[in-house]
């Protein structure tokens, strides 16, 4: 029976199901005795197995298709009417044709099946923040994670009221044929398709097609930010709060920072560090003219791998009752889950991510194929969980950011910490951002991209439009966070680590949130503000490379060191992105940064091609190059590319 009296809902209820021509609809209302019964009936079907209800309460695992295990970056289309409106880096569809195409695949695939109707809040419903979407699917997995993910039921309905809009999202599972597999969004008509997949990342519609491709689009129209940003909060001994967001790639160690628990001597000062969120944050301006965020989800879609006991207790102990784990190995001896880097010791017995017997003899850490897990394996536990969640995590006014953090995965040339001078050297920082591929998309793994903002697969606009929004955004905030770029990936020649991460990455917070206020030192170089070695608390680290090498301040010392070379080829690099893919909308603010980063680098290169050439020719030469540079140009024509274009070397 339809739980609401809403036209424009009831509409897109009997439209999707005259499409998908189902056998019954089921509206889902949130309550714990339906949700309960749908876990019954998926265990029945075999859609989800039962785990050991004493060592893991309420919790599920569930496989996908072997040929649907991530995000589909090269299916998933922006449909909007002007092609240069999705932009460089989107794929597109014209929304006419994507409709047609849509309708065409899932025309009557609901048959013999139950297509449920999820009304769903991103955010805390009754919060300024909150928007209400409503998906169809012909999934119980996908009701079941949105149910874990957002907030679910006829509460969303009755903030809707009789005439309030939505987000529709329809998702239909078909055959999960990869050849036919679209995840389509259409931002100027508020709608998302998805068909032939059952992966998360595609067919939870409210994360990333909503909370962060339909959601950027509406921020950049209303005024506010949708972001692929952690948020966390960190307790100082005197009782003082601080809160930053901070945008990594996928798969790039989000929730552990969002979890991160401090070194030992920190939590004996009386620090504490809690998670608000650890994938998505939605910004607005507050009236103290600070940035506010929240996190419009209500749990956590975290990879599996990796996680254990010590590099994100938390996380581990968030699935550990109500979780469902998807593509994890099943441990037959206890039914419990099991993953690389869960423990040290294989599982003796144990069925891998698709369903076959895996011999742990055959294992070979080096090669992914011998994973009992998928990479790409992943948890959907609830927020609640989480022994740090903030007590803030259900505020309807978010919280105050002082400082935002972006961060890849980069072997070399990226300092472990850097500051932008100002807000728009942070966003020509954020444009900028490179990372290495990883699992949580198909393709290759391990290839450096551009990836600006961590938002390269979720900006629903056009990129360059979405570096002006945030020029703009700085403009209409008084008292706007610092900007910060951090960098946990570097390696040595070997190939180690150089910086231990995780929890000794709050020594870098820590320096970060006193920038803040002003109680840190920085020197000054040409990319920005970088620590000093002694700005950075090295209490108590202990870390060891493989070949027995200790971290200490040396090891310190050349992570924080800016390489002026490498910066002058990483600008350069830079603004071969910048002309050759988002090409005429970039906003001259960052053309202004990138130039002078040009700038500040140029000597160095001559000093490495010249040396030991006298320094002073050098400075001769840096200063003929600033006459070039656009901001000259901008006074007689409108030209907004540097003048110097240096696309490659
Ligand atoms: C995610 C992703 O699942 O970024 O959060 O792929
Ligand atoms: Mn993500």
């Amino acid at each position: 029976m339809a739980l609401t009296k809403n036209k424009k809902v009831l509409d897109f209820v009997a439209e999707s199901a005259e499409l998908g021509q189902p056998d019954n609809i089921v509206w889902i209302d949130g309550s714990a005795e339906q949700i309960k019964a749908l876990k019954k009936e998926a265990v029945k079907s075999g859609e989800l197995i039962k785990l050991n209800d004493n060592l893991l309460p309420d919790c599920y695992l569930h496989r996908t298709k072997v040929n649907d295990v991530a995000r589909v970056e090269d299916r998933t289309f922006i449909c909007t009417k002007n092609k240069e409106d999705a932009g460089p880096v989107n794929y597109w569809m014209d929304p006419r044709q994507a409709y047609e195409l849509a309708n065409e695949i899932a025309r009557g695939s609901m048959k013999g099946r139950t297509m449920y109707v999820i009304p769903y809040s991103m955010g805390v419903v009754g919060s300024p923040f909150a928007k209400i979407g409503i998906e169809v699917t012909d999934s119980i997995y996908v009701v079941l994670n949105m149910n874990i993910m957002t907030r679910v039921g006829v509460e969303c309905l009755k903030a809707l009221g009789k005439n309030g809009d939505f987000i529709k999202g329809f998702h239909a599972k078909c055959n999960v044929d990869a050849d036919k597999r679209y995840i389509m969004h259409f931002p100027e008509d508020n709608t998302i398709i998805s068909v032939n997949s059952a992966y998360g990342g595609n067919v939870l519609l409210g994360k990333k097609c909503f909370a962060l491709r339909i959601a950027s689009y509406l921020g950049k129209n209303e005024g506010w930010m949708a972001e692929h940003m952690l948020i966390l909060g960190v307790t100082f001994p005197d009782g003082e709060k601080k809160y930053v967001a901070a945008a990594f790639p996928s798969a790039c160690g989000k929730t552990n920072l969002a979890m991160l628990i401090p070194p030992k001597h920190y939590l004996d000062k009386g620090y504490k560090v809690e998670c608000v969120g650890d994938d998505i944050a939605w910004i607005r301006v507050g009236e103290d003219g600070r940035l506010w965020a929240v996190n419009p989800e209500n749990g956590f879609f975290g990879v599996a791998p990796g996680t254990n006991e010590h590099s994100n207790y938390n996380a581990l102990q968030s699935t550990k009752r109500g979780t469902i784990f998807t593509n994890v190995a099943l441990n037959t001896d206890d039914m419990t889950v099991w993953w690389e880097g869960l423990t040290k010791e294989l599982p003796e017995h144990c069925i891998d991510w698709t369903g076959k017997p895996w011999d742990s003899a055959k294992y070979d850490k080096h090669d992914k194929s011998t994973c009992a897990a998928h990479p790409n394996s992943r948890f959907t536990a609830p927020a609640i969980n989480c022994p740090c969640v903030s007590p803030e995590f259900n505020s309807k006014k978010g919280v105050p950011l002082s400082a935002i953090i972006f961060g890849g995965r980069r072997a070399s040339t990226t300092p472990l910490v850097y500051e932008a001078r100002d807000w728009n050297h942070g966003v020509f920082i954020g444009s900028a951002m490179s990372s290495e591929t990883t699992a949580a998309a198909a393709g290759a793994v391990g290839v450096l991209r551009h990836d600006p903002m961590a938002m390269k697969p979720f900006a629903g606009y056009h990129m360059g439009d979405y570096f002006a929004h945030w020029v703009e955004m700085g403009k209409k905030v008084k008292n706007p966070p610092k900007i910060f770029n951090v960098n946990w990936f570097r390696t040595d020649a070997d190939g180690n680590f150089m910086w231990p991460g995780f929890g000794d990455n709050m020594r870098v917070l820590e320096w970060i949130l006193k920038r803040c206020d002003g109680a840190a030192d920085a020197e000054e170089t040409a990319i920005g503000f970088v620590p000093k070695a002694e700005d950075i608390d090295l209490t108590d680290l202990d870390y060891e490379y493989d070949d027995g090498k200790k971290f200490g301040v040396d090891e310190l010392k050349e992570i924080l060191a800016i390489d002026k070379a490498k910066w002058a080829k990483e600008a350069e690099e830079i603004e071969g992105y910048y002309n050759g893919t988002i090409k005429d909308r970039i906003p001259q603010e960052l053309w202004d940064s990138l130039n002078t980063l040009k700038e500040n680098c140029k000597g160095a290169v001559e000093e490495v091609k010249e040396k030991p050439a006298a320094k002073k020719n050098v400075a001769k030469k840096a200063t003929a190059t600033t006459a070039k540079k656009p901001a000259a140009k901008k006074t007689t024509t409108t030209a907004k590319k540097p003048a110097a274009k240096k696309t490659t070397k």
